[in-house]
């Protein structure tokens, strides 16, 4: 055990009390330096927790594969666990505390012997910031440490916000077995503590990111009056200098990446936009004294899904990635490089799949299916430091002022790229209401439509009704509200291609959205919110066939009646709990309709 670098009783019991459970080795504090996180590469490398990538081409880089089975979040072994079942909502699994704790502690029970624990002391916002929440993760598992590292902000330094007593979220992880029959991910909001066991995916073990960042965090910001949201931010520099910062909430493998750092394109460069990047999957926003919506990111890095990431589609990750990055499920090449589908230059003609397997472009598996190089989840951790397009105000205490809310789905049909709300409840309307196809970054059929009210469905960590009762009360103690949109860039023609460029050619649809919020264009009434007279949206230097830009701007009527019938089997489930405001909204949308 190295030196315990805190006084507080309140941490060191607690810590003691967990050790006395998990039975570790050893106890290392992780102090944030740089010695310290060299040693740990060093002994996660002759372990193989981590494979050293090419010294000349990425340095300071690794590679990490999960188990098999272990790849994305498992939504159904995550739960919420409060006393009363109501207090989570009809949209997430539940048990008893008592339950969970006694479940749970046969697992962890032990789980560490032969192993080390480290105490990793994080802040999640800028360290000493009133935004910011600190969190202590305890893991057996060398790879949580070095990624924590990066993700957020670690070490001592965080431990002397502790001193004075300050309560903290309490993060206990174990790979254990890495059993996917022994593995619960458990939320205790009531305790402010998180209990993860049996995996060592992102997404599971990262305690500080959807666990504390969203699930936690949503918890105590409905109490403290403020926002945990799944979502971006990024800042756009208009021509004339003035920066606008906008948030957006896209599920899971939904382009809030790509978004967060686009670089703008060909036609409209000449304009002089410019993006900064704060964040690229979660804000935590408050009403500050100036009345309007500030946000802060609470993490220091990105994780973000490797498959499709080129520079093309985003230049900015791929500078990013070159450095100080930990990738995870990737393809290893022969010269100790990285690949995956959709990456930069050539297929590589050989090289080591996800699984450790040998691997040939083309191969194809026992059922005739082409073998995939990277897993389609395939992740990197990468400090926003690196990101060209990181902002300056990244490490500022209240974070930025937010212009525009943005919501968002991948929806073949039905969606049209842009459209504004009618004013805050009907925003509020929109958000509620969100769908999107299921992707990689969950388990689960791909493809199948979803509700994903604020893309918070996995990530509410409390009765969503209620939440949607908060996002309501927001607006009334805010003096400026922002102005809600929702965008879709997926939507298809009937033969089943993606009618939007997307990437940088985003930026067209959000200089629209900040003229709409500076009153610099008008808008057409349509049933379901204001559109774009086709002529607002900047679409110089790009190609449409005939009538595809016409597409992307439809609102169905039949379709949309279609879409209300889904939307009532949704609100249904809340039964009381759903806000009154809500069914107003969704009734005079179905005599919209009309
Ligand atoms: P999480 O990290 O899971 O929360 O995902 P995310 O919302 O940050 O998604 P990300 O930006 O990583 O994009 C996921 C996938 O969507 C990638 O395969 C991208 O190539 C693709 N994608 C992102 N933006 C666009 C877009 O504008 N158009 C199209 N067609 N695809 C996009
Ligand atoms: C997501 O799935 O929304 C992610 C990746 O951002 S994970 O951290 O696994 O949740
Ligand atoms: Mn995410």
């Amino acid at each position: 055990m190295n030196k315990i670098p805190t006084t507080s009783k309140k941490v060191k019991d607690w810590v003691n009390k967990m050790a006395k459970l998990c039975q570790p080795d050893n106890i290392i504090w992780i102090d944030g330096s740089d010695e310290q996180r060299k040693q740990l590469e060093l002994e996660a490398m002759s372990s193989g927790e981590i494979i050293q990538l090419n010294k000349e081409k990425l340095p300071g880089c690794f590679l990490h594969r999960t188990a098999i089975d272990d790849v994305a979040r498992t939504e159904h072994l995550t739960f919420i666990c409060t006393k009363n079942k109501n207090d989570a909502g009809p949209t997430n699994n539940w048990m008893p505390p008592a339950t969970a704790y006694k479940k749970a502690k046969t697992i962890f029970k032990g789980a560490m012997k032969g192993r080390t624990m480290y105490v990793i002391p994080f802040s999640m916002g800028p360290v000493g910031s009133a935004f910011s929440k600190i969190g202590i993760e305890l893991t057996d598992s060398r790879y949580v440490v070095l990624n924590m590292l990066i993700m957020t902000r670690a070490g001592e330094l965080v431990l002397r916000q502790l001193e004075n007593g300050r309560d903290f979220t309490k993060c206990l992880h174990s790979k254990a077995e890495l059993d996917i029959k022994k593995r619960l991910i458990l939320h205790f909001p009531e305790d402010n503590t998180i209990w993860s066991v049996g995996s060592g995916y992102g997404g599971n073990v990262l305690l500080g990111k959807k666990c504390l960042s969203l699930r936690i965090a949503s918890f105590i910001a409905r109490k403290e009056k403020w926002l945990a949201e799944h979502m971006l931010i990024m800042g756009i520099e208009e021509p004339n200098g003035h920066v606008e910062y906008i948030v957006a909430a896209f599920p899971s493998a939904c382009g809030k990446t790509n978004l967060a750092m686009l670089i703008p394109p060909e036609g409209l460069k000449i304009k002089g936009y410019r993006i900064w990047t704060l964040g690229d999957d979660i804000a935590w926003m408050r009403v500050d004294t100036d009345g309007s919506l500030w946000a802060i990111n609470p993490e220091s890095g990105f994780f973000g899904v490797a498959p499709g990431t080129n520079s093309k589609t985003n230049p900015n990750m791929v500078a990013t990635i070159q450095k100080n990055t930990i990738y995870t499920n990737v393809l290893l090449k022969k010269d100790d490089t990285i690949w995956w589908e959709g990456a930069d230059g050539e297929v590589p003609s050989e090289g080591i799949d996800w699984q450790g397997r040998p691997w040939k472009p083309g191969q194809k598996d026992a059922k005739g299916e082409v073998v995939k190089g990277a897993h389609p989840n395939s992740r990197f951790t990468a400090p926003i430091a690196n990101c060209p397009s990181a902002s300056f105000r990244i490490d500022q205490h209240h974070g930025v002022p937010i212009s525009a809310i943005v919501f968002g789905g991948r929806r073949e049909h039905l969606a049209p790229l842009v459209y504004q709300s009618l004013n805050w409840q009907h925003g509020i309307f929109v958000g509620a209401t969100m769908a999107s196809e299921r992707t990689a970054a969950q388990v689960g059929k791909l493809g199948e439509v979803r509700r994903d009210p604020m893309a918070m469905f996995p990530f509410c960590g409390y009765n969503m009704g209620d939440y949607f009762k908060h996002w309501l009360g927001m607006g009334k103690i805010m003096a400026k509200r922002p102005k809600i949109f929702h965008v879709n860039w997926f939507k298809t023609n009937d033969s089943g291609k993606i009618l939007w460029p997307g990437f940088g050619e985003n930026l067209r649809v959000l200089e629209w959205i900040l003229n709409r919020c500076n009153n610099r264009v008008g808008a057409i009434k349509t049933p379901i919110g204001y559109l774009p007279y086709p002529g607002d949206i900047d679409l110089t230097g790009l190609e449409f066939a005939p009538h595809a830009f016409e597409k992307l701007l439809e609102v169905s009527k039949n379709d949309w009646q279609e879409e209300l019938k889904g939307i009532k089997e949704f609100f249904k489930l809340f039964k009381k709990t759903l806000p009154k405001e809500l069914w107003d909204e969704f009734e005079s949308l179905s005599k919209r309709l009309k």
